[in-house]
C-alpha cells in the first residue's frame, strides 16, 4: 500500500487486526510440537562475481553448493566477516550464499496431519532461501525472524533429506533499515573498474550472515498460530486480556489456563479471546524493584479441532507477566510506581563471531547487567535476538525495543518508499516481542535528521502506526536534534535524548557539561512537557589507559565525564529526568576510520567484557539509586546491601 493510503487506512486496518498477518510464537518444544535445530556448520561461497550475480546466473540454488564451485565452513550462528582470514570477504559487500543439508525424522515426512516449518532468526540484510532448489521465501531485514512452511515440499516424496539453500545481500540502500548508499568510485586512475563500496551513517559495523538460530519445527496442520497478551492490575486483581489466533481449521475449541511458579491453575478460560482475573496477582517487576521481581506465570493455551482425519490438538505455553506501564508529564510508571531506568545502551557485538547469537556470551553479559545493578536497556540500534528478550523478562531487566532506524539522515530515507518499510518493520518487530513483559517501551528510530522537513509526516505516521499496533506501550524515538529543530518530539510520549558533551565538542574541558546539560533538559521540558531519558552520554576509553589529570581516551577521563552528569541527573532525576542509559555497554567494532581505534571505545567493559574504572563508578551510583527507588521492600535493601559495592 503507498505510504499515502497507509496513512488514512492504516490505523483503522490496524484497529481491525487486518494488517496484522500470521503470528511469530517462538518456536517451542510442546506435547504436540518438535523442534530441530539447524545451529552448526553450514557449506559457504561469498559471490564475487562483478556483478555479484553469478550465484543466480549459475542458479547455485539449484544442485548442492560444492558442485558450483569452492566452499568455505561457515559457523552458524555467526557473522562471515570475522571468522576466515580473508580480508575481502570481511568487507564484503553483495550476495553470499549458505547451505545445509538436513536429515528429517520419517513422521515428519509421511504424517500429512504434522506442519513442517522452517524458522530464519534472522539474516542480514535480504534473504532468499530455497529448499531442494524451490524458492520458499524472501524477506528484508537484517534483525527479525521469517518462517516458510516446507510442510508440502518434504512429504511430497516423502524425503528424508533436503537442502536448505539461503542467499544473503547485506547491501544497504537509502530505502532500507538501517539505510546506507553504494559508492561507485568511477575514477579509473584512481579505482579499479566496478570499485564500489557500502557508506552508511551509523557508528557499528554492518556485520552479515546468518547471526540467529535456524530451526526447523512443526505443530499440526490446524495450530495456534498467534497469542496476543495485555495485562492490567485493579486493586490487588491481576488482568490478563487474551487472543489466540488459530489456522488450519475453523471448527475448534480453545482453553486457556494460567498457573503460577508453582504450578497452581489461578484461572482458565475459553474460546479465541477473554480476560482472566487473578486474585492476589503477583506482578512482574524490574530488577531491584522488588523483592521477587520478574514473576512469571505460564498461559498454557489448548487448542481441539475437528479435521477430516480426526481430532487433532496443538499446545502453546507462553510465559507472562502482570504489569502495568504508564507516562505522565514527568513520570514513567511502572505498576503505578515511578521507575527511574539506570541501565546502559548495548549491541550484539563480540569478538570473531561479530553480531552472531552466542549463548555464553548471552549469559555473561546478563551477569554484567545484575552485578552492574543495571535495571534497563535499549536495544540500541535494532532488534535483538527473542532469546534476550526472553532472559530479560526472566531477570527483570526493562527494555526499549528499538527497530533499525538509525542512520536515517538523508532526504530519500524519508520516502513514501522507506517509510512503507518502515512500518513493516515495526509491525514485524511488535507482532515477535509484544508479549514480553520487559519490553515497556518502543524506539521507532535513533537519531534521524528530525529537523528535516519530512521528518514531521514520517515521524507522525510512524508512532500513530507503532501505538495503533500496541496501545498498551509508550513509543518514542531517539533525538540528538535541537529541541527547537525537532519535528517529530510533537509525537513521543518520552523524550530521549543523546547528547556527547566534552567528547565531540569542547575537548577536555569536563567543567561544562553541568551547565550544557541542565539548559538542554530545562529547554526540552520547558518545551514539551514530558518525561526525559538521557538516553546516551558517555566518553571513549582505551582500557588501561590512564592519565591523571585526565585526558580523553584515558580511563579516568571516561569516568570524569560521567561523574559531571552525574551532577545534574541527580538534580533533575527529582523532576522530570526518568532515566539515564551509558553509551555504551561493551566496546564495539564500527567502520574504520580515524575516529575510531578498533571500534568505538565508549564501553565500560571492553569488547571481551572486562570492566574498566568507569564500570566501578557506575556499579556503585546504579545500586545507590536502586537502594533509593525501591519500595517498601525490607529484602531488596538487604539484597542491595549485600551486592553493593559499599555500604549505604
Ligand atoms: C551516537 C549514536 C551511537 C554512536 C555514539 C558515538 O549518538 O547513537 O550509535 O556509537 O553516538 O559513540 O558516537
Amino acid at each position: 500500500m503507498p505510504a499515502g493510503l497507509w496513512a488514512a487506512l492504516g490505523p483503522l486496518l490496524w484497529a481491525c487486526g487486518l494488517a496484522l498477518q500470521g503470528g511469530m510464537l517462538y518456536p517451542q518444544e510442546s506435547p504436540s510440537r518438535e523442534r530441530k535445530e539447524l545451529d552448526g556448520l553450514w557449506s559457504f561461497r561469498a559471490d564475487f562475481s562483478e556483478n555479484r550475480r553469478q550465484g543466480f546466473e549459475g542458479q547455485w540454488y539449484r544442485t548442492p553448493l560444492r558442485e558450483s564451485g569452492p566452499t568455505l565452513d561457515m559457523p552458524v550462528p555467526s557473522s562471515f566477516n570475522d571468522v576466515s582470514q580473508d580480508r575481502q570477504l570481511r568487507s564484503f559487500v553483495g550476495w553470499v550464499w549458505y547451505e545445509r543439508e538436513v536429515t528429517l525424522p520419517q513422521r515428519w515426512t509421511q504424517d500429512l496431519g504434522t506442519r513442517v516449518v522452517l524458522r530464519i532468526g534472522s539474516a542480514h540484510y535480504y534473504a532468499i532461501v530455497w529448499v531442494n532448489g524451490v524458492h520458499v521465501a524472501e524477506h528484508e531485514g537484517g534483525h527479525l525472524p521469517f518462517e516458510a512452511d516446507i510442510s508440502k515440499l518434504v512429504q511430497s516424496g516423502p524425503l528424508s533429506s533436503c537442502r536448505i539453500t539461503i542467499a544473503i545481500n547485506n547491501t544497504l540502500t537509502p530505502h532500507t533499515l538501517p539505510p546506507g548508499t553504494i559508492l561507485h568510485k568511477t575514477d579509473i586512475s584512481k579505482y579499479p573498474k566496478g570499485y564500489f563500496v557500502q557508506d552508511t551513517n551509523f557508528d557499528f559495523f554492518n556485520y552479515a550472515g546468518l547471526h540467529r538460530p535456524v530451526l526447523l519445527y512443526t505443530t499440526p496442520t490446524t495450530y495456534i498460530d498467534d497469542i496476543t497478551i495485555t495485562t492490567g492490575v485493579d486493586q490487588d486483581t491481576g488482568l490478563v486480556d487474551y487472543q489466540v489466533f488459530v489456522q488450519g481449521s475453523e471448527y475448534f475449541q480453545l482453553e486457556v489456563c494460567l498457573l503460577d511458579q508453582e504450578g497452581k491453575v489461578v484461572a482458565q478460560g475459553t474460546g479465541g479471546r477473554g480476560q482472566l482475573q487473578v486474585p492476589n496477582a503477583h506482578l512482574w517487576w524490574p530488577y531491584l524493584m522488588h523483592e521477587h521481581p520478574a514473576y512469571l506465570y505460564s498461559l498454557e493455551v489448548r487448542l481441539t479441532a475437528q479435521t477430516a482425519a480426526g481430532a487433532v490438538s496443538d499446545f502453546y505455553t507462553l510465559p507472562v507477566g502482570i504489569r502495568t506501564v504508564a507516562v505522565t508529564e514527568h513520570q514513567f510508571l511502572i505498576n503505578g510506581k515511578p521507575f527511574y531506568f539506570h541501565g546502559v545502551n548495548k549491541h550484539e557485538d563480540a569478538d570473531i563471531r561479530g553480531r552472531g547469537f552466542d549463548w555464553p556470551l548471552l549469559v555473561k553479559d546478563f551477569n554484567l547487567l545484575r552485578w552492574l545493578g543495571a535495571n534497563a536497556f535499549r536495544t540500541s540500534h535494532y532488534p535483538y535476538a527473542e532469546e534476550v528478550m526472553q532472559l530479560c523478562d526472566r531477570y527483570g531487566i526493562v527494555v526499549i525495543d528499538e527497530s533499525p532506524g538509525v542512520g536515517i539522515v538523508l532526504v530519500q530515507s524519508y520516502s513514501n518508499e522507506s517509510l512503507q518499510h518502515h512500518l513493516e518493520v515495526m509491525e514485524e518487530l511488535v507482532r515477535r516481542d509484544k508479549n514480553h513483559p520487559a519490553v515497556v517501551m518502543w524506539s521507532v528510530a535513533n537519531e534521524p535528521t528530525s529537523f528535516l522537513k519530512p521528518a514531521g509526516y514520517y515521524f507522525k505516521t510512524l508512532i500513530a502506526h507503532t501505538k495503533a499496533l500496541d496501545p498498551s506501550r509508550p513509543v518514542t524515538f531517539v533525538t540528538n536534534s535541537n529541541y527547537e529543530a525537532d519535528l517529530g518530539a510533537p509525537y513521543v510520549d518520552v523524550i530521549c535524548v543523546n547528547s556527547y558533551y566534552s567528547w565531540y565538542h569542547d575537548y577536555g574541558h569536563l567543567e561544562v557539561i553541568p551547565l550544557h546539560l541542565a539548559t538542554e533538559f530545562e529547554n526540552w521540558y520547558r518545551t514539551y512537557q514530558k518525561p526525559i531519558i538521557q538516553s546516551e552520554y558517555g566518553a571513549g576509553s582505551v582500557a588501561g589507559f590512564h592519565q591523571d589529570p585526565p585526558l580523553m581516551f584515558s580511563e579516568e577521563y571516561q569516568k570524569g565525564l560521567l561523574e559531571q552528569y552525574h551532577l545534574v541527573l541527580d538534580q533533575k532525576r527529582k523532576d522530570y529526568v526518568v532515566g539515564e542509559l551509558i553509551w555504551n555497554f561493551a566496546d564495539f567494532m564500527t567502520d574504520q576510520s580515524p575516529r575510531r581505534v578498533m571500534g568505538n571505545k565508549k564501553g565500560i567493559f571492553t569488547r571481551q567484557r572486562q570492566p574498566k574504572a568507569a564500570a566501578f563508578l557506575l556499579r556503585e551510583r546504579y545500586w545507590k539509586l536502586a537502594n533509593e527507588t525501591t519500595y517498601h521492600l525490607s529484602a531488596v535493601k538487604s539484597q542491595c546491601l549485600e551486592n553493593s559495592p559499599f555500604s549505604f
